[in-house]
């Protein structure tokens, strides 16, 4: 049996954390055996490639040592996390996968769309997600979010560190995937209470679970 592959994705401070352990509890409470976790930072390895790019120490890293280790980063993941999670038919939900590659480094940071596209089938070793909730949200509303959750002692990570044009461009980039593949990406409207939400997610999540990965019994 082959699992489904669930991700999320969005600006910072638009709920993906959040969504995604509210999921995959509800899910559980349903029966599914369920994997959550994230990118990057999904493996022991992942951690470490996680604290190179969010905290970087010396000279800024450069745009396409970001790419690479964000890549080397998934194709671990997948290795080691996602693909025998889906072999073993469970529930993948993923906090980021491949279009934050396209939102943050194709538009945040220039790179060119089919490179991202062509590098990111590599290190994914086939596996896509089958459905990808897109949190939208303003970029103002999605940082004030995310500094708030901060608190004061913890220090702002190299990109939330970006210019509001930058994660402009970024909200611009999952909107343009969005509307390219809309029948893998449901875009969801943040900008509401999060019970509304979360159950938004979970209705919509189990009409696509239903056929797919029978609960177990
Ligand atoms: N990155 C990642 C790339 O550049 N390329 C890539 O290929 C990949 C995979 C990861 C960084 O890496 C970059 C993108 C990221 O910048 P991260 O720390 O994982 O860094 O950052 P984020 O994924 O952005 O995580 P955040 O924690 O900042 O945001 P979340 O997870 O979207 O938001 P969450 O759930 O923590 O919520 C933020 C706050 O808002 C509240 C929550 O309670 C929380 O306090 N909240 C709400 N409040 C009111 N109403 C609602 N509806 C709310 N929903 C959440």
């Amino acid at each position: 049996m082959t699992g489904f592959f669930i991700t999320f994705e969005g600006i910072e401070g638009c709920g993906k954390s959040t969504h995604v352990a509210a999921l995959a509890q509800s899910l559980r409470e349903c029966g599914y055996d369920v994997v959550a976790t994230r990118e990057p930072g999904g493996t022991a390895t992942g951690q470490t490639l996680r604290n190179i790019l969010l905290h970087p120490t010396g000279a800024p890293l450069a745009t396409g040592a970001e790419l690479l280790l964000m890549l080397a980063d998934r194709a671990q993941h997948v290795e080691e996390v996602i693909a025998p999670a889906l072999r073993a038919g469970k529930v993948v939900i993923s906090d980021r996968f491949v279009d934050s590659t396209l939102a943050y480094q194709g538009h945040g940071r220039g790179i060119e769309h089919d490179l991202l596209l062509r590098l990111n089938t590599f290190a994914c070793g086939g596996y896509m997600p089958a459905l990808t909730i897109l949190l939208d949200l303003s970029v103002e509303e999605g940082l004030r979010r995310a500094n708030k959750r901060r608190g004061a002692t913890e220090t702002v990570d190299h990109f939330e560190a970006e210019s509001t044009a930058f994660h402009g461009r970024v909200r611009q980039g999952f909107l343009a995937v969005a509307q390219a593949e809309p029948q893998r990406v449901r875009v969801i409207d943040s900008l509401r209470p999060l019970a509304e939400i979360s159950q938004e997610i979970l209705a919509l999540v189990l009409t696509h679970l239903t056929p797919h990965a029978p609960r177990p019994t």
